[in-house]
């Protein structure tokens, strides 16, 4: 009867040694609802974030992270406890301003610790956003450089000229976020597709009124910079947007 059972014990061995440390594709974790649901348009904000699971997750290392439209960490969150079969991540929500957020899970099933991602997105007030009429009080904003034409060199230094105050027209920077905003407004610097959104102290001032925001190395070729004030919460433009094509010499 021993023998026979050290058979069984070692022919087990065996059999996992030959599988070795790869698992199959359908034991991995899937996301199978979610609290808001995936693209739910909320009129108001959810208390909290859930997220159900096909199967059970490990605690350790499983996470839930909520980001705004900048893809900055506003919260995190695991496995709820109150669960016990956990399979379900939990985000005790933090007062949320109307915007778009995305919420990312790392889920690591609990049979074979693979891990695997995914996210989905939701947003709050965004039907209310859409209808309100652009800010009345926007302060003058003008591209100095680069000119539009002119060839430049990397890394390529934009200038911008406006009389408002930097520090309350950026945003924050740091931990600081966007609690210092109180314009309503933040500047925008476009390259291309990509948005930057520099705080007062990444702003070099330049002159009176001129600040400057170093972006680069970028790639030699024709890029499109625009600059504008854009909407804290909707971060779309608010006001004329102005525009300079340059052309980067590498
Ligand atoms: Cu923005």
């Amino acid at each position: 009867m021993r023998s026979f059972l050290w058979l069984v014990v070692w022919g087990l061995l065996g059999a996992l040694a030959t599988l070795g440390p790869a698992t199959p594709a359908w034991s991995h974790a899937s996301l199978v609802k979610s609290s808001p649901a995936s693209g739910a348009s909320l009129s108001e904000a959810p208390s909290e974030i859930r997220a159900w699971f096909s199967e059970e997750l490990k605690v350790k290392g499983s996470a839930l992270r909520l980001y705004d439209s900048h893809q900055k960490l506003i919260a995190s969150g695991g496995i709820d406890p109150a669960v016990a079969k956990h399979d379900v991540m939990r985000i005790a929500a933090p007062h949320l301003a109307n915007g778009a957020y995305q919420v990312k899970w790392h889920a690591i099933s609990a049979d074979d610790n693979e891990p695997k991602d995914g996210s989905f997105k939701f947003s709050i007030g965004m039907g209310a956003q859409m209808t309100k009429p652009p800010m009345a009080d926007v302060p003058p904003l003008q591209l100095l450089a680069p000119a539009n034409g002119a060839p430049v060199k990397n890394p390529v230094a934009v200038v911008v000229e406006t009389p408002g105050d930097i520090d309350r027209l950026t945003m924050g920077g740091g931990m600081a976020g966007m609690s210092g905003m109180d314009s309503g407004i933040h500047l925008h610097i476009l390259v291309d597709s990509l948005v930057f959104m520099p705080p007062a102290s990444k702003l070099t001032k330049v002159g009176a009124s001129r600040y400057q925001y170093v972006i680069g190395p970028l790639p030699a070729g024709t890029h499109t910079i625009k600059v504008f004030w854009a909407d804290n919460k909707t971060h779309e433009a608010v006001g004329p947007v102005h525009t300079a094509k340059c052309a980067v010499s590498g």
